[in-house]
């Protein structure tokens, strides 16, 4: 850790000391954004091409996380093997910019972390925390923990509690769906007409998955990046964006599903697994997989 880095404090346990150390890194990871929009020229172990800013935050976070007591492993979508320091307590799987394609145009991108109290790669169940950074107008976090979702902003390394015990509206306004639609399969198709016949829903898809699943936390809706024709386990990866966006979605009182179950009950096989990933309003995502049955 270099002498900028905000230090972790000893009497927090692991997981609160993860949080607060990517909260505290957000105001530097947006700064540092900032002459680091070029091509890094490698791609992550899912075959996109690298943007110096991703490769630049995860280093960042690798070197700050690890060096917290009590993180056992950490992972990123950035690196193809896990970072292992021994048989500790947590392990930290973090998308360190999730949607940097929307660094070119300047539009949102964000951080999503999950905390797994079991070696990596793990399951869902195995989540004990998760959550996102979101690169906006503000820079806010969102954090659910037992059960409880907390929307923090975050200012030159300080966070304020904005809401608490947060909720999905009971009445979904939007929804979001990737892929393209001559890939998607029929059924899910049909599922997304009935979604946009409703003249009240809104149509919201940013390009970072995390922007539109935060819209769908704030508004109540559906994003997903379905199973698409010639990619059955869709775009977005499990460890990283699957599991923590389900868990935080469903610690909100929403669901989520691969289509057929709870993302959190995919067992992964490898680290950068992919999985069709659906989130939102609970009747949303019963009605979605009564469609694909
Ligand atoms: P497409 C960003 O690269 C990402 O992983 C998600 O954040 C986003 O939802 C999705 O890919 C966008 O994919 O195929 O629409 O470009």
């Amino acid at each position: 850790m270099n002498a900028t880095d905000p230090e972790p404090d000893p009497g927090l346990d692991p997981v609160e000391n993860v949080v607060a150390t990517i909260a505290r890194s957000a105001a530097e990871i947006r700064q540092g954004l900032v002459g680091r929009r070029g091509k890094a020229g490698a791609e992550n172990p899912s075959g996109e091409t690298q943007v110096e800013a991703d490769v630049w935050a995860d280093e960042l976070l690798a070197d700050r996380l690890t060096s917290i007591d009590g993180v056992a492993q950490y992972a990123s979508e950035e690196r193809s093997e896990i970072i292992d320091g021994g048989d500790d307590r947590v392990s930290v799987a973090v998308d360190p910019l999730d949607g940097s394609s929307n660094l070119k145009s300047n539009n949102t991108m964000g951080t999503v972390f999950g905390i797994y109290d079991e070696p990596l790669p793990a399951p869902g169940s195995a989540l004990v925390a998760s959550g996102w950074i979101l690169y906006g107008p503000i820079t806010t976090m969102a954090y659910a923990r037992d059960g409880s979702v907390t929307k923090y902003e975050l200012t030159g390394g300080e966070r304020t509690v904005v809401e608490e015990d947060i909720t999905l509206p009971d009445d979904p306004l939007v929804y979001g769906f990737g892929g393209r639609v001559p890939h998607w399969h029929d059924e899910f198709r049909e599922f997304v007409r009935e979604i946009e016949s409703n003249p009240e829903h809104k149509l919201r898809y940013g390009g970072a998955m995390i922007g539109d699943v935060n819209q769908v936390l704030t508004y109540g809706g559906i994003f997903a990046y379905p199973a698409l024709e010639g990619s059955p386990r869709g775009k977005l990866r499990l460890q990283f964006e699957g599991n923590p966006i389900a868990y935080l979605i469903e610690a909100a009182g929403g669901r989520s599903s691969d289509g057929s179950r709870s993302i959190l009950e995919v067992e992964p096989d490898d680290l950068h697994d992919r999985v069709p990933l659906h989130v939102g309003n609970a009747e949303f995502i019963d009605r979605l997989e009564d469609a694909l049955e």
